[in-house]
């Protein structure tokens, strides 16, 4: 498979289209696009373009409304809430944003419960822009339960990722974004379609057996949890704070059998926010730096972050890198 480049704003255009093409309103279809071609940029490749063929066939099942116009509620000093109106969770954090900001800024630290939403994304682009502002966010959002829980025999939680974001005085801010399963669901199905094997202890069977296979894993298999009992708790906290916290559904809990073609997990997200500018610690950037440094000179070379930095910082020199056969496909979705 070759590859070739195009422009950020070139592959933002497109996307927009496609999705407007394809049964979203034009805020829907604005957030959408940038925030896969972002993915497609930073090399997030199970969560970039590669999520197309999902989002339009979970679009044309009915199961999502692309159309859904989130609805802001004040709730309380420090507690936005958005209904997503069973829309995709990136508008709804957007319509909430400005209020959530009003909140951080005055009190110091303030949280977003989104719910009756659909996230189908990487975690990092809700959180990242918060840290660009001296802020530090945390994100949690519950996907579709593929994943057993330690010591457990049937899947029941997603796979639940949690993201965060620091700043960090004169680079980048400091951003992790993990699945707390041993692997992403999306990047299950890129090893499968790639014929690859993987990782002991990453899945198990349709029978429960541990195996490497990813087809099988997909057949009605399941995944398991990243560290075993460690992971499981992160993801049971997931489930309660994306989902019970924000009036959103459990993993488990959603029905999708009656919309083929359906692929997105209706669920809830959590972001909390701080300022720590309003705190007593020193500057909060600076103290990011140093631990970074301390992390370096104990040989930790590579932080989290790195490599997507480093795809984005080529991306802008040479364009964003993209499969030859799937630039083609998007174009053939709106020719
Ligand atoms: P990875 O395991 O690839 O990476 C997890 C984090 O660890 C990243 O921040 C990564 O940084 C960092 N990292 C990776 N290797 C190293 C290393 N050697 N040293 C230090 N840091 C390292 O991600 P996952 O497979 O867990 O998740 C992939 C994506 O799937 C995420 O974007 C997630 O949000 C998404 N996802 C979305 C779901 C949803 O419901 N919307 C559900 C589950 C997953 P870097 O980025 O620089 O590689
Ligand atoms: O890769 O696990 C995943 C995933 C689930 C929902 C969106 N991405």
């Amino acid at each position: 498979m070759s590859e070739t480049r195009i422009a950020f704003e070139e592959l933002v255009s497109l996307l927009e289209r496609v999705f407007l093409k394809h049964g979203t309103s034009a805020a829907t279809a604005r957030v959408l696009a940038r925030n896969c071609a972002s993915a497609q940029r930073d090399g997030s490749d199970s969560h970039g373009v590669f999520r197309i063929p999902g989002y339009l066939s979970t679009l044309a099942s009915g199961w999502v409304d692309g159309r859904a116009e989130p609805r802001v509620e004040d709730c309380a000093p420090g507690f936005v809430a958005v209904d997503a109106g069973n829309g995709f969770a990136q508008p709804a954090l957007e319509a909430g944003r400005g209020l959530l900001m009003e909140k951080v800024r005055e009190n110091g630290i303030a949280l977003m419960a989104i719910r009756n939403s659909h996230h189908f994304a990487a975690l990092w682009p809700d959180v990242e822009p918060f840290a660009r502002e001296g802020l530090v966010a945390l994100a949690l959002v519950n996907s579709m339960a593929c994943v057993v829980p330690a010591g457990g025999r049937k899947p029941l939680f997603g796979t639940n990722p949690i993201s965060f974001a620091a700043p960090r005085s004169g680079h980048d801010p400091l951003v992790f974004d993990l699945a707390t399963s041993a692997i992403a669901h999306g990047d299950v199905q890129i090893a499968a379609k790639e014929g690859k094997t993987l990782p002991e202890g990453y899945g198990v069977d349709a029978d429960g057996q541990p195996t490497r296979d990813p087809q099988r894993i997909l057949d009605g298999g399941a995944l398991l949890p990243f560290g075993g009992y460690k992971g499981s708790a992160l993801s049971m906290m997931v489930e309660l704070l994306a989902a019970a916290l924000t009036g959103g559904n459990f993993s488990f809990e959603f029905d999708w059998s009656g919309h083929p073609g359906a692929k997105t997990p209706w669920t809830g997200e959590l972001i909390i926010v701080i300022d720590p500018a309003r705190g007593a610690g020193s500057n909060f950037a600076d103290r990011t730096e140093t631990l970074v440094q301390a992390m370096v000179d104990a040989g930790q070379q590579r932080q989290p972050g790195d490599r997507r930095y480093r795809q984005r910082a080529e991306a802008e020199q040479l364009g964003v890198a993209i499969n030859e056969d799937d630039l083609a496909y998007l174009k053939g979705l709106v020719n």
